[in-house]
């Protein structure tokens, strides 16, 4: 009886063991890519909701390179900046959107299509990876629902 116990405990999880909670990956789109375009943007919302993590990379199978970069004015020029990691605040949404942070995909083995997907796989520093499927949107799209208004101006105070 007593080793019937111990092997329920061994197959029960242990919380204590486990890894972080998952990142919540949440309304994943990457938009059209015009004629025979090999570059591609993803744009997505990360929520950590174990403790404080870090997006350290991106992977796909639909692209040769996928990278972290985020859109910066200098001088009223829109530059595109690579990061290395994108710092998770714990429970805070991270949102990539037009013209702020977006993965960037260079070397599309095909170009994205309006109403297809491909899949993307997101590493942290401490939780697991996850892979998303990541529907594709019309190239003039501002993204799932019509995205959420960026600022709500009414509702600041
Ligand atoms: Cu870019």
């Amino acid at each position: 009886m007593r080793h019937i116990l111990l092997l329920a405990a061994l197959l029960a999880p242990l919380p204590s063991l486990a890894q972080t909670a998952p990142v919540e990956v949440s309304q994943p789109w990457a938009r059209a890519t015009p004629g025979h375009g090999t570059t591609g943007a993803v744009y997505l919302t990360l929520i950590a909701h174990g403790t404080a993590d870090t997006l350290t990379g991106i992977s796909t199978p639909a692209a040769e390179m996928a990278m972290l970069h985020e859109t910066r004015m200098e001088n009223g020029v829109a530059k595109m900046v690579m990061l290395d990691g994108i710092d998770l605040p714990q429970h805070v949404p991270v949102t990539f959107k037009p013209g702020a942070m977006h993965i960037m995909l260079t070397g599309l083995k095909q170009p994205l299509k309006a109403g297809g997907s491909l899949t993307l796989t997101l590493s942290f520093t401490l939780a697991a990876p996850v892979t998303v499927s990541v529907p594709v949107l019309a190239a003039g799209s501002a993204g799932p629902q019509g995205a959420a208004p960026e600022h709500d101006m009414t509702k600041m105070q």
